[in-house]
């Protein structure tokens, strides 16, 4: 049974059983409408408290559900009955109640959560909107201005901001049920508290208008946030009847978009990509202490990462001015976080407090993982997981964070070689979402899967990725670069090739990116790697010449870009060198257009992905289009260059 109705004394209790996350299929609506009408015209009853089984409350409609021919009754219709009954209904809330769950809580006549749930509306995520009254009854209950921020960026809010800004009306001490059902029976004899009849909150109309071009501004091409804030907007000057009506048809219009389609298809993609073969039945091993050496931006942004997810971090420097130096690298970055308000105070100071650090590396001896962030070079990464074969105990986990060296090399210095495996990082780490979990030649089932599950604590998309030279992401982006160096010596500049791929969509352009992140590195590479370099291939002098020009990026004020007063801006002196260098290659230079440099770049994308397919150091399609969308900047409305391009 998806929906059960037992009885405590005069109160009816429903309770929707439907793993693994209680979405709202068929079966929960019907049965939801069904009980709903038995505890309605039940004399005995006086009050109804709506709660779920299983470790959460309703996580939205069932995804697995569109696309098909819906089914009465509709969501929107068992809302309603909700909203409708005589007698008091009050949700108790644990877990995550999302989309259509929140819409149901929503329509309940009283809201208690436990102290750790977590309420939200992530439908412009799967590039629609709320389709059961979300858009409507949320701004009438909690203001406009924080609708539209929820439902515009999809966020999830805790059970304290719910409590403080009037979302929900208890947080539950001790017994959830217990605490609903005292709430209900205070609601017994009351006017019925309909969320559709409350007067809107007053607000600011000049500032919720620039909201609203904020949010379409961010959205950058995606339709969904700025339908949904629209929507929010029309709550105020609509009827609650004629927004709901204006909500269904965005909805049934969204949710038959290409944006819509590809983010479900993103949707599906991190849960599938979670699912290794072989690793189905291995349970990961518990993982409190870990260890973090090299304090530099990476190993720092790693440091935040775990200390975010509440591990206990010991993080190693080489000496004490490199220690010290690391330790206000990591506070740094958690005064950003605060000033930006992504973190509280009382959290900076409680993260912090599980941070030691020292300049000895035997102080990793009680770490259950060990993630090196030291410079990028075989040396000295093999002499330092050597020592750390010694410090840590034999079943600890030892993980590399290189980017380009061949991990095989490094665990052929471990110890128990099984244990180690790569956790490639995006900088900044503790901001960027993907991780490559890199399956090493002898890694152990269990290392993997606990890789996986720790990365997935961290709250970020592990990637499985096998041995190569920039594993996925490098090794796609080097054939993505590769696209746009022959572009710029075949005729375009920089900015209409980071014009055209933002205009996509992509988060910023290539060159934009390459001067943030500095030229200097890739062009130490490029310095190391010339004497094996293949003469037979094309070879673009551009970034080595700007470097010797001094232009290093924006570190150094200039770069594809030169930065007169902090924004980028074309610079007639790069032009003049790429201009040369066309000539030096003889080269005609002729223009492209737009959408030439898009196909230009994704055709390269593609063909490099199907390599790596067909290598198998990917698992899947999907786990490349994960890859670019969540390391790279790719938009995620238009699902991958994978799925765009028919492989999947
Ligand atoms: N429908 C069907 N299955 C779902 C599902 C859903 N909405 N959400 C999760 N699952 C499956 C998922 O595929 C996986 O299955 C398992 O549950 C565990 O998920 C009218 C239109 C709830 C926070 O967008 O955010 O309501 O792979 O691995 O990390 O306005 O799942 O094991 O077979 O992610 O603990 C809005 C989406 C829908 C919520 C749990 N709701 N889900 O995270 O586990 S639209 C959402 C989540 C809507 C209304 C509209 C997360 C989670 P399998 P998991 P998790």
């Amino acid at each position: 049974m998806a929906v059960s109705l037992t009885r405590d004394g005069e109160i009816a209790h429903l309770i929707i059983d439907n793993p693994p996350v209680n979405a709202t299929s068929h079966a929960v609506r019907a049965g939801l409408m069904q009980a709903l009408a038995q505890a309605n015209s039940d004399e005995t009853v006086s009050a109804i408290v709506l709660s779920c089984a299983g470790r959460t409350f309703v996580a939205g409609a069932d995804v697995k559900e569109f696309g098909q021919p819906p089914q009465q009754p509709f969501l929107p219709d068992v809302v309603s009955a909700i909203e409708a009954s005589s007698k008091p209904i009050v949700a108790a809330i644990h877990g995550t109640a999302l989309g259509g769950g929140l819409e149901l809580a929503l329509a309940c006549h009283g809201r208690v959560a436990s102290a750790d749930a977590e309420l939200g509306l992530p439908e412009v995520k799967l590039g629609i909107v709320p389709g059961a009254g979300g858009t409507q009854r949320l701004p009438r209950l909690i203001g406009v201005p924080l609708a539209m921020d929820l439902v515009s960026s999809g966020r999830r809010m805790d059970t304290a901001e719910a409590e403080a800004c009037g979302l929900i009306d208890v947080v539950a001490e001790g017994d959830l049920i217990s605490a609903a059902m005292a709430l209900a029976s205070s609601l017994v004899g009351c006017e019925p508290r309909q969320t559709s009849s409350l007067a809107m909150p007053a607000f600011d109309e000049g500032e919720a208008q620039k909201q609203f071009a904020a949010v379409e501004k961010k959205a950058r091409g995606q339709q969904s946030p700025a339908a949904a804030a629209r929507l929010v907007l029309q709550a105020a000057q609509l009827s609650f009847a004629e927004g709901l009506a204006a909500e269904r048809v965005c909805f049934l219009e969204l949710v038959q978009s290409d944006q819509s389609k590809a983010l479900r298809h993103v949707f599906a993609a991190e849960r599938v990509a979670a699912k290794v073969p072989g690793l189905e039945e291995v349970k990961p091993r518990a993982v409190q202490t870990v260890g973090v050496v090299g304090a530099g931006l990476m190993g720092a942004g790693i440091a935040v990462a775990f200390l975010h997810a509440g591990y206990t971090v010991r993080v190693v420097e080489r000496d004490e001015t490199s220690m010290k130096a690391g330790r206000v690298r990591i506070e740094g970055l958690f005064t950003r976080l605060v000033k930006s308000g992504r973190i509280s105070e009382v959290d900076r100071a409680e993260q912090l407090g599980r941070l030691s650090t020292f300049a000895d590396r035997s102080a990793l001896a009680p770490c259950d993982l060990v993630i090196e962030a030291v410079f990028d070079d075989l040396a000295v990464k093999t002499e330092l997981f050597a020592e750390l074969s010694t410090i840590v105990r034999p079943d600890a986990i030892l993980a590399t964070n290189t980017s380009y060296l061949d991990p095989d090399e490094i665990a052929a210095v471990v110890t128990n070689p099984e244990r180690f495996l790569g956790l490639h990082f995006f900088s900044p780490a503790n901001i960027m979402r993907l991780v490559e979990v890199v399956r090493t030649a002898q890694v152990a089932p269990v290392v993997l899967a606990t890789g996986l599950a720790v990365v997935k604590r961290l709250g970020k998309l592990g990637v499985i990725s096998g041995v190569c030279e920039g594993f996925i992401g490098n090794r796609l982006f080097t054939a993505y670069r590769r696209e746009c160096d022959f572009m710029l010596e075949d005729g375009v500049l920089p900015h209409e090739i980071d014009a055209a791929l933002e205009n996509y969509g992509f988060a910023m352009g290539p060159y934009a990116v390459n001067d943030m992140a500095g030229l200097d590195i890739s062009w130490a590479r490029r310095k190391r790697n010339a004497a094996t370099r293949d003469p037979s291939k094309r070879y673009v002098t551009i970034a080595d010449r700007l470097c010797e020009a001094g232009r290093f990026g924006q570190k150094s004020g200039k770069g594809y870009y030169a930065y007169p007063d902090g924004r980028r801006m074309v610079d007639p002196e790069v032009t003049a060198i790429i201009e040369q260098s066309s000539r030096d290659a003889g080269i005609d230079r002729r223009p492209f257009e737009a959408a030439d440099i898009v196909s230009r770049v994704l055709d390269g994308i593609v063909s490099e992905g199907r390599k790596i397919l067909d290598e198998g150091i990917a698992l899947r399609a999907s786990d490349i289009d994960l890859v670019l969308i969540n390391g790279y900047g790719y938009p995620a409305w238009r699902g991958g260059p994978m799925v765009q391009a028919g492989i999947q």
